[in-house]
């Protein structure tokens, strides 16, 4: 695979003349156009042909019914002309999207492309997992899951953009004005994209006469299947997105809490010895990880003995402590006869193939390996079973790394799929979706009623409802802390919310001042691990001296303070399929004067907390956007601030950028965030309202016991929190709407000054006696 070469419209041949539904000729090619019409104003354009007799797709989409005629009316119109032109409108009639008839469609052996007409005010987002930027305009990139350490120079992957990356989704978002299209192909081939990117000859001098009127999607192979989905906010789009391609299930609490990893803890020792610092150190932390270390030879799905006499012993010790052991699981196995999990998957005939009807070889960690073919519901059955043998040591959640997959220096192309039948690019991008799946059922039989975690490194369309993904090898340096805001958010709009950074940098030594910029800005990330080399410095929060600590220790209990937030953002993903971090302009409009559809050194966490760190060496001072017409209120220094303006901000060394939205309500918990116990019938609502609020502020807090399945079968309870201010008073209801785990003691802190406060008609305080601040030591 070549990154730096791509199929060109040039060679594709247009279906100029044809009719959805008919068949017709393009060449050599039979084919048949159908365009699907689903509600919520969702299309789909599907072609069929002897040449690509099935899907090999395991995304496993699930639109919403069919739109029947005079059924649920729908806010856009799509209508397709001979030459295949494709025109989307909303229902004022303004044309969102629009395709050049008779050079829509093209075809190029088994290669396939569609192409849209460019306008100037076009943004693009999305693409799964870049690490090039927000924003995608001009940009040529492919989707082919990468082990990016092993296939760029380190040039690319320490100071530069390596594309592609692990994940491969191919997933765009069109963006024009505040009105927003999702495009996504649901191909597992290699694909590609080309936003009207400039064409360098040697990256030197640009061509002329390059047309920029167009971006296109194509796919290399595989049946071409694209999914239009209008908006028409971003916020709609991005729900209609997650239930398509599936929500992230609400994880165990336990997931949302601090995690710390490094490639070098190795036995039950070095996980004792974490969580006696931890806890002496008074830092709350849930997850301990181990890497490859606690392997017997790097064989997968053993534990060394000499490391972990008791295996069992060590986790329920550490369990009662409060930690989960998350052990990383790699695909390849071991080619050893002997080794009871490589003759039992020859047994099974679990292995993918080579061209010669033999074992695939790939040469990782344990030396000669193959891997199990995860294509195949045999494959996946086989691993599953061993991951439920394995998680009965009291393991709840695994590290799925190697999944691109890794093969070391072996080329992946002779690895085969369904028994040898299946070339390797139908699999290849969902060899972790695969992986993910298998290893879930496996969590799920081992541990009946609880809910597993996992963590996995490459993916595709559908990997969020199996795995949370981590943004793979990155380094220690600013370059990367910056960068990863934008991967994060890249992710998070193109159906993977529960992401995030190795934090500090994986790579390389990291600096007291780069892990402290680096857990000021990642604290809050969906996912919050720091995971560092072995060989490099040590990252863990005490390694830096007490003044570091410090600083690491408030942000990491302040994640923990904002957990109950946290966890209710998870419920609104799994719902209604909201992101978790997103974009500015997810929950505000763009306008001319504060333009939003660049920024990415801010975020915000779900739809009430901003966060504008600062990004640079030895930066001091930085340039916040306050967007929308309401107010924010400064966690720095508690103060409410104008919104819909930029200002300067000069945070203290222990301070970060922070800002909660006028008009929300945030659930903490009712402690300082030094333990990581998880009581979600204890809350404390921060009511985000200022004597002048004119508008009321409302949520609904959900809780139950933050670890079973008991949830989807009702035990979960819902409180939903009205305030708003009347005459100077702070009136705040509450109502139990859902009970089935029972009711909660809740309390409020206020955020102004207001004669009175009540709570369901009782005057609870006297002013100011509420007015504790969120953040404070
Ligand atoms: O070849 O398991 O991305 O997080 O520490 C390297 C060792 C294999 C790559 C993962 C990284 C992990 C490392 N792994």
């Amino acid at each position: 695979m070549y990154f730096h070469k791509y199929l060109i419209a040039g060679n594709f041949e247009f279906v100029k003349q044809c009719k959805a539904g008919q068949w017709a000729t393009l060449g050599k090619t039979r084919y048949r156009l159908h365009l699907t019409e689903f509600q919520d104003d969702i299309y789909r354009l599907r072609v069929e042909s002897p040449r690509w007799p099935q899907s090999f797709s395991q995304a496993g989409l699930t639109p919403p019914p069919v739109l029947k005629k005079n059924g649920t009316r729908a806010r856009s119109r799509i209508t397709l002309d001979r030459g295949c032109g494709i025109r989307l409108v909303d229902d004022r009639g303004r044309v969102i999207l629009q395709s050049p008839s008779g050079q829509t469609f093209g075809l190029c052996g088994d290669a396939s492309l569609f192409m849209f007409r460019r306008e100037a005010c076009h943004q693009f987002y999305g693409m799964g997992e870049k690490s090039t930027g927000l924003e995608h305009s001009g940009r040529r990139t492919k989707f082919w899951n990468t082990d990016v350490w092993a296939d760029f120079h380190v040039a690319q992957f320490r100071d530069g953009t390596p594309d592609p990356m692990y994940v491969s989704i191919p997933y765009l978002i069109v963006k024009r004005d505040n009105t927003y299209v999702g495009l996504l192909l649901d191909n597992p081939h290699a694909t590609f994209m080309d936003t009207s990117a400039s064409v360098a000859i040697a990256g030197q001098m640009a061509l002329k006469g390059v047309d920029h009127s167009c971006f296109l999607l194509g796919a290399e192979n595989g049946q071409p299947d694209l999914y239009l989905i209008y908006g028409p906010s971003l916020a709609e789009l991005t729900c209609k997105l997650q239930k398509l391609v599936g929500c992230t299930p609400l994880p165990p609490a336990w997931a949302l809490g601090y995690h710390q990893c490094r490639w070098g803890y190795t036995s039950a020792g070095d996980l004792d010895e974490l969580d006696q610092k931890f806890r002496k150190h008074g830092i709350p932390c849930d997850g301990l990880w181990l890497d490859i270390d606690y392997m017997d030879g790097y064989r997968v799905f053993t534990i060394n003995k000499k490391h972990f006499p008791d295996p069992k012993g060590a986790m329920s010790r550490l369990k009662a402590h409060g930690r989960k052991v998350v052990p990383i699981l790699d695909p390849g196995v071991k080619l050893e006869k002997g080794y009871a999990v490589y003759d039992d998957g020859r047994k099974a005939d679990a292995f993918c193939r080579n061209p010669q009807g033999r074992e695939f070889v790939g040469l990782v960690w344990p030396g000669k390996t193959v891997f199990p073919d995860f294509s195949t519901t045999e494959g996946r059955a086989w691993w599953a079973r061993h991951v439920e043998r394995f998680a009965a040591n009291g393991i709840h959640g695994a590290w799925l790394d190697m999944n691109d997959p890794a093969t070391g220096h072996a080329d992946h192309m002779q690895m085969l799929f369904d028994h040898g039948r299946a070339p390797h690019e139908t699999f290849h991008n969902q060899y972790a979706l695969g992986m993910a799946m298998a290893s879930r059922a496996g969590f799920e039989k081992a541990h009946p009623g609880q809910r597993p975690f996992l963590l996995s490194r490459s993916g595709s369309t559908g990997i969020g409802r199996y795995a949370a993904i981590w943004t793979g090898d990155n380094y220690s340096n600013y370059h990367h802390l910056k960068g990863s805001i934008a991967c994060s958010l890249n992710l998070a709009l193109s159906g993977v919310p529960f992401n995030g950074p190795d934090i500090g940098g994986f790579g390389g030594d990291t600096t007291p001042e780069l892990i402290t910029a680096w857990m000021k800005a990642g604290f809050l990330f969906p996912f919050c691990r720091n995971h560092s080399i072995s060989g490099s410095r040590e990252q863990e929060p005490w390694a830096f001296g007490p003044k570091v600590m410090r600083t690491l220790r408030r942000y990491i209990r302040l994640r923990y303070v904002l957990r109950p937030y946290l966890y209710n953002l998870f419920v609104a993903q799994e719902e209604r399929g909201e992101a978790i971090m997103r974009p500015l302009f997810y929950d505000f409009a763009d306008t001319k004067s504060l333009p939003l559809g660049k920024i990415q050194d801010q975020f915000m966490v779900g739809p009430a907390i901003m966060q504008a760190p600062l990004l640079e060496e030895g930066q001091t001072s930085r340039e916040v956007i306050l967007p929308g017409t309401g107010a924010w209120y400064s966690l720095m220094d508690g103060k409410w601030l104008k919104g819909n303006r930029r200002i300067s901000v000069t945070p203290t060394l222990v301070q970060t950028p922070i800002f909660l939205r006028e008009g929300t309500i945030i659930p903490v918990v009712a402690n300082q965030g030094e333990s990581n116990a998880f009581d979600g019938c204890r809350v404390v609502f921060h009511i985000l309202l200022k004597r002048d609020s004119r508008s009321a502020a409302e949520m609904t807090y959900v809780f139950d016991d933050g670890a079973t399945l008991a949830y989807q079968q009702g035990k979960q309870s819902r409180l939903l929190v009205r305030a708003r201010v009347r005459r100077g008073n702070l009136e705040i209801t509450t109502k139990l709407t859902g009970n089935g785990f029972g009711p909660c003691d809740s309390t409020f802190v206020t955020y102004d000054k207001f004669a009175q406060v009540s709570v369901n008609g009782h005057i609870l305080v006297r002013p100011g006696q509420l007015s504790a601040r969120l953040g404070n030591e």
